[in-house]
């Protein structure tokens, strides 16, 4: 086992991320019995799970003439579009069926305000309004983390730069982690997350 102070946090392991699913990650099935191996080393398991209205801004459906994939500007920055994808309630949302949710102390739930993005599991992407994380990880003295999950260049990114810049240790296990790769994105996430002390295993 692990030591007390150690997490995991498992991003995103939702079906709309994985094939067949609405923004499908490839491959992103295959890293689900390496996570649910993972996981039982660890004392504390978190899952993120993204999760958004029907009528969220980061869906291309909301902006007339504009696509998924393409960048548009919010009121608190540049912020991709994307296909609908991880509504609440849906099977898309749920987690893929095969990753142990039992062995979840936590599920934090992100991108439920609709006019705010959310890729980090720690602060939304106006890079200011917290979800609560990293008071839950504080409060339970859980100082070094191992990210895995979906994807890559996008929510672990994310996650693990601001995790790394509020002064935790973070591991990301690049194996059990697939990316969407859009425009270089992988490149530039993981020049991100070495230039923030992610260690990159
Ligand atoms: C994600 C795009 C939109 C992710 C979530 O989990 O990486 N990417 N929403
Ligand atoms: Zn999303």
């Amino acid at each position: 086992m692990r030591d007390t102070n150690e997490a995991v946090i498992v991003i995103d392991v939702q079906n709309d991320f994985c094939p067949g699913g609405a923004l499908a990650v490839e491959g992103g099935d295959l890293i689900v019995p390496g996570i649910n191996a993972l996981m039982s080393e660890f004392s504390a398991v978190i899952l993120t799970q993204d999760w958004h209205p029907g009528d969220h801004s980061s869906f291309a459906s909301q902006h007339d003439g504009l696509n998924p994939f393409e960048l548009t500007q919010m009121p608190y920055g540049p912020q991709v579009l994307w296909p609908d994808h991880c509504v609440q309630g849906t099977d898309g949302a749920a987690f893929h069926s095969d990753l142990t949710t039992d062995r979840a102390d936590l599920v934090i739930r992100k991108g439920f305000r609709p006019a705010i993005d959310s890729y980090s599991a720690f602060f939304e992407n106006d890079q200011t309004t917290p979800t609560g994380l990293e008071g839950y990880l504080r409060t339970r003295g859980l100082t070094k983390l191992t990210m895995v999950g979906l994807a890559t260049d996008f929510c672990v990114n994310y996650s693990a730069v601001d995790a790394a810049k509020l002064g935790f240790e973070v591991t990301v296990i690049e194996d059990l982690c697939r990316a969407i790769d859009l425009d270089g994105s992988l490149a530039a996430a993981t020049e991100a997350m070495q230039t923030a002390g992610v260690v990159i295993d």
